[in-house]
């Protein structure tokens, strides 16, 4: 049964977002949960356990973010958890090496045949900003190529945006980022192949890496089109320029061995964060070893990080991993993937709401367009006044979906079907609504 709408209550949450509006740039620390894609204001969360949020407010919240990503095992995990308990009781970091960070780097070896050496960092952004730099150190080149609608954190070169269509050259797309960085990045769509053809046959010699998501979440779900990441892989080979895959949100979370084993496409590089950490702050970068061995102190490429590797966080990924290599939830997660995505494509359907559903695994997006989302310039299409109403009436419903359109909604191991099925019944009733 679904809740009543009169149920939802908001006024701690008020209170508590008047409050750190007080003393943090818009009551948040990450733009992303600042509801600023729906309208109104967050809800402030008080608890997770297994497939629910509860809020200040009391409201439980069947959890399609998961942290945006990281809680594929469900929120508070008895195994993560213990294991960082006992892990603090030992000191929570020490600046030295410990035999946990080699056991973590051992599993994610051993689950992702392309990384043969990796560094552990603290996030994804400081993942891409490093395998970047290492891309340029190794080639000697400049320019990079990404892609509209991919997102991989907030390094200078990377917020950038298309520039003209023509040249693709990147103009800066935050106050603060310089002309003079953004001139190396080069924007281009996503699943253009002849576009990026076009571009190393412009560039080629001049490209240090490419880097992409490959399986896009960044603009909602959007999957490479068959031969795309076949392509990147070939020019890349032909121009001497390192492939790097962005899979700071599908690295274990599409499958054991992220999408390079789903698609069968093998990168130079791979980044990767979010689950590796276990909900606690980690990322990583890892591919050959004739790159990974150019970092300092193997190599001459610097990158440092007071808490990379601390023992507290790869405690929690460790746990994590082991939990998804002896557990292996991906089939139950394919299972309910589908069983929502039919559940939501009937509901939309029967309410006669345009709309487009892309999905692979446990990632997922509702998009409200009328055709197929390839690239950026479909995504931007969408109707985004609709998606925030679609977005507080399943709040109102105990639902929570992500706060954008351009965004994927995650799921767990603990949602179960009857989960879905409420979820599926809340949507139904929401889009009727609208
Ligand atoms: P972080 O620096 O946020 O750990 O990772 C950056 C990043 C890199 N690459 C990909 C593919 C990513 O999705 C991300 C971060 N994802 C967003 C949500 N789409 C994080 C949410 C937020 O910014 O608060």
């Amino acid at each position: 049964m679904t809740k009543a709408t009169t149920e939802f209550q908001q006024q701690e949450s008020l209170a508590a977002f008047d409050r750190a509006c007080k003393f943090m740039p818009g009551g948040v620390n990450s733009p992303a949960r600042a509801f600023g894609a729906v309208g109104g204001k967050p809800l402030f969360i008080e608890r997770a356990e297994g497939p629910y949020l509860y809020d200040v407010d009391g409201n439980q919240l069947i959890d399609y973010i998961g942290s945006w990503g990281p809680m594929i095992m469900g929120h508070a995990h008895p195994k993560v958890v213990e294991a960082i308990r006992e892990a603090a009781l030992r000191g929570t970091s020490y600046g030295a090496p410990t035999r946990a960070e080699t056991e973590l780097a051992e599993l994610i070896v051993e689950a992702v045949p392309s990384i043969e050496k990796l560094r552990l960092v603290n996030s994804g952004t400081e993942a891409t900003m490093s395998a970047i730099r290492l891309a340029r150190g190794a080639t000697g080149r400049d320019k990079i190529i990404k892609f509209a609608g991919n997102y991989h954190g907030h390094a200078d070169s990377l917020l950038v945006a298309a520039g003209s269509s023509a040249a693709n050259l990147g103009v800066p797309d935050s106050p603060g980022v310089t002309a003079g960085t953004s001139q190396d990045t080069l924007v281009l769509q996503y699943n253009d192949a002849e576009q990026l053809e076009r571009a190393f046959t412009e560039h080629g010699g001049q490209l240090a890496c490419v880097i992409l998501e490959p399986v896009v979440g960044n603009m909602g779900c959007v999957p490479p089109r068959p031969g795309f990441l076949e392509r990147a892989r070939e020019l890349c080979t032909q121009h001497g320029t390192v492939l790097i895959f962005d899979e700071v949100m599908t690295g274990f979370r599409v499958a054991y061995g992220g999408a390079q084993a789903l698609y069968g496409v093998t990168p130079d590089l791979t980044t990767m964060g979010k689950i590796v950490g276990g909900g606690l702050p980690m990322g990583l970068y890892g591919g050959r070893a004739d790159l990974m061995d150019q970092v300092l102190p193997a190599g001459k490429v610097f990158q440092a990080g007071t808490l990379s590797g601390n023992p507290l966080a790869t405690a929690a990924g460790g746990a994590a991993l082991r939990l998804l290599r002896d557990e292996s939830p991906y089939a139950y997660l394919e299972e309910q993937g589908k069983r929502l995505e039919v559940g939501l494509h009937q509901a939309a359907t029967d309410a006669g709401v345009p709309h487009q559903i892309q999905r692979v695994g446990s990632m997922m997006t509702l998009f409200f367009h009328d055709r197929p989302v390839r690239c950026w310039l479909d995504a931007s299409e969408c109707d985004r006044t609709r998606f925030g109403k679609y977005f507080w009436g399943l709040i109102e419903h105990g639902v929570y979906m992500p706060c954008s359109q351009f965004e994927a909604l995650f799921f767990s191991s603990t949602h179960t079907p009857q989960l879905i099925d409420q979820t599926v019944e809340a949507a139904a009733a929401v889009l009727k609504s609208l």
